[in-house]
């Protein structure tokens, strides 16, 4: 039997969760829980940047079963970050001192499409591969890891901006003056994307989580037309009986074409109540979704909002919590305990 079939980690609480069968309770896991508000995360950073963390897969391995068993949670992920992915693409990529990602060369015109190259994983990034097989190795037998990927718009994004970005307005720009250059980036970055998930599905990992964080910047028409083609193929390329799970933020107004997206679970942010989000995207499991933010409140506002999350799922099959997006570096780890210790015991 491969690892990843093991009946313990097939009825764990997650993965049931993530194929709406009926749990004792509801599972949680965190997004970023293996992060900059950690202490031993800190001292491991201390001694090494960013990208060379990612590229040691036995330190990699390290800190995602460090925080997934210190916390208790229901899941684990794979870490790494989604922009490990532009290098074989043809960007080169920085992370300055507690900055976000920097791309000294962007992608800016048709004329770029010429230097983004085909990706072959096994080659390019068996760095994730190693460290998911050894983050499988390591990790208790009910407790599932995720491995995961950009989204191709959110990708695109910072390989057109060259970085984070408030108003996307270099990606906006290129979308709407050459739409064909546009689609043709995200087609590269979705093929390569399809083969890097399904080859950390193959070391090991047992679902794919597609983030798609900045995917609310965009109105639902160009949505629509420009980049919902590539997200669906993207998530029809993931190979079968892999859950998977889309996050995006400030996607209410794109929830009725969410549901076309082929996704099991579907994970919303707290600008919307959960209840209304399920209702409105039917029939999926459904992540999330309190506002990071309010672990920088008191410990009783912490456990007043989780159990108010728990009310709106209402005991439904398929709900996974977590946070409306990842954990904040400032975070108190008491009040991120607090919040498991809440939804584990509710
Ligand atoms: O130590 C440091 O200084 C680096 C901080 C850091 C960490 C811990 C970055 C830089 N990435 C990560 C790990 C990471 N990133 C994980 C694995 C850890 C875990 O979840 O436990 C994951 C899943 C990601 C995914 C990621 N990277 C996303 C999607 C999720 C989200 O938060 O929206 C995005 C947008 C990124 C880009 C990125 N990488 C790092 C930063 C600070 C950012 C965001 C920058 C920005 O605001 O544009």
């Amino acid at each position: 039997m491969t690892e990843a079939s093991a009946p313990a980690l097939q009825q764990s609480l997650f993965l049931k969760a993530c194929r709406r069968e009926k749990t004792d309770r509801t599972p949680i896991w965190l997004m970023r829980q293996a992060g900059r508000y950690m202490k031993e995360y800190r001292e491991i950073r201390a001694r090494m940047p960013f990208i060379e963390l990612c590229k040691d897969s036995d330190l990699a391995a390290e800190v995602t079963v460090h925080a997934a068993h210190t916390l208790g949670v229901d899941a684990a992920i794979i870490f790494s970050d989604i922009l490990m992915l532009v290098e074989p693409l043809g960007f080169e990529l920085s992370y300055g001192k507690d900055q976000g990602p920097r791309i000294a060369n962007p992608f800016r015109s048709s004329a770029d499409l010429a230097r983004v190259r085909p990706v072959q994983p096994h080659d390019s990034m068996s760095y994730v591969f190693d460290a998911v097989r050894k983050t499988r190795r390591a990790l208790r037998e009910n407790v599932p890891l995720i491995g995961f990927a950009g989204a191709p718009f959110t990708m695109a994004s910072y390989v057109i901006e060259g970085g984070g970005s408030k108003n996307f307005i270099e990606t906006k720009r290129l979308l709407y003056a050459d739409p064909a250059a546009f689609g043709a980036l995200l087609e590269k970055i979705t093929t390569a994307t399809i083969d890097y998930v399904n080859g950390q599905a193959a070391a090991g990992a047992q679902a794919i989580q597609i983030f798609d964080s900045w995917v609310g910047a965009l109105s639902p028409d160009d949505f629509r037309r420009h980049v919902l083609p590539h997200t669906r193929r993207l998530i029809a390329g993931i190979t079968p009986g892999v859950p998977t799970i889309y996050f995006g933020t400030q996607t209410n107004g794109l929830f009725p074409m969410l549901r076309d997206l082929g996704a099991n679970v579907i994970g919303v942010d707290w600008r919307v109540e959960l209840d209304a989000a399920w209702t409105a995207l039917g029939d999926v499991a459904i992540q999330g979704n309190l506002d990071p933010v309010v672990l920088f409140g008191t410990e009783a506002e912490v456990r007043s909002q989780v159990r108010r999350v728990l009310r709106q799922a209402g005991g439904r099959p398929g709900h996974i919590f977590n946070l409306g997006h990842g954990v904040l570096p400032e975070t108190p780890v008491e009040n991120v305990l607090a919040l498991i210790d809440e939804v584990k015991g509710a």
